[in-house]
């Protein structure tokens, strides 16, 4: 059961004070066809001693029907039921009012209709009746030196690893649209983490939250990803290898202010 709130825009409102205080968030990404309502409650039993800000579920291509019962596993479990669950959908098929927010993903990196628009016009009407907050967010696929289910899926080209000033410009883009959130997604499992150099050089000209994942498979690479002005950081493939991780990137996340 969800907690009730007056803010429908509880989720962004405080990564907006995050942002103004220097505060970092850590979310967790679960992908439901990577893991199991056994599997994620032995994740979830780690806890105790420090948890994520936000749990992410989703993933870029979903062949079970599992979502629904890895959102109850976190909200049930009595070290994580407080935490925000955000859906990380790859489309409008995969939707769950049990979650607490989504990110309503445009793909703006790309150039492909069904992804900037298309999905979202099939979701709307769904989304306007349910209860979650709704959070548009500006979605970049950087090259992270391997071919990516989200880029194969999508059919979309990552910009270039080294091509700060198109993600620059394509992040700004996304912002003046009026995106709430910029996402740079080397996409999951991806080789290389999106280079500190072009995060510092997003977050320079960006006022939104500043999202950052793919490939990030140690603390030191989360910590740089932060020290370069990201806001908020995700973490999939590296916790699904190596549960045990995941204290070390809870810890952290929360040891400073930025
Ligand atoms: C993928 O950014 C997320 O969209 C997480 O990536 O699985 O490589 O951590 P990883």
């Amino acid at each position: 059961m969800k907690p009730f709130s007056i803010d429908k825009n509880a989720i962004y409102n405080t990564l907006l004070k995050k942002k103004e205080n220097g505060v970092k968030s850590l979310s967790i990404l679960i992908d439901p066809d990577k893991t199991d309502v056994k599997k994620c409650t032995e994740l979830l039993n780690l806890c105790e001693t420090s948890a994520p800000d936000y749990f992410m579920v989703g993933g870029s291509l979903i062949t079970t029907n599992q979502l629904d019962s890895i959102i109850d596993c976190i909200k049930s479990h009595q070290y994580t039921a407080h935490i925000p669950v955000i859906l990380f959908p790859n489309g409008y098929l995969h939707l769950s009012d049990k979650a607490d927010g989504i990110l309503f993903l445009s793909l703006i990196s790309g150039r492909n209709p069904e992804y900037l628009i298309g999905n979202h016009v099939l979701a709307a009407p769904i989304l306007k009746q349910s209860s979650l907050e709704i959070i548009s967010t500006g979605y970049i696929l950087v090259n992270g030196g391997n071919q990516t289910t989200v880029a194969y899926i999508s059919n979309t080209t990552p910009i270039p690893y080294d091509k700060n000033d198109i993600a620059i410009c394509t992040a700004l883009a996304g912002e003046m649209l009026g995106l709430k959130m910029i996402y740079m997604d080397g996409g999951s499992g991806a080789k290389q983490a999106i280079s500190p150099e072009m995060i510092h050089a997003v977050h320079t000209q960006l006022d939104v939250p500043l999202i950052i994942g793919g490939g990030i498979r140690t603390v030191e690479a989360m910590e740089n990803a932060f020290a370069a002005g990201a806001d908020m950081v995700v973490i999939g493939s590296a916790i699904e290898q190596n549960p045990a991780l995941f204290i070390d990137f809870c810890k952290k996340t929360k040891e400073k202010i930025w």
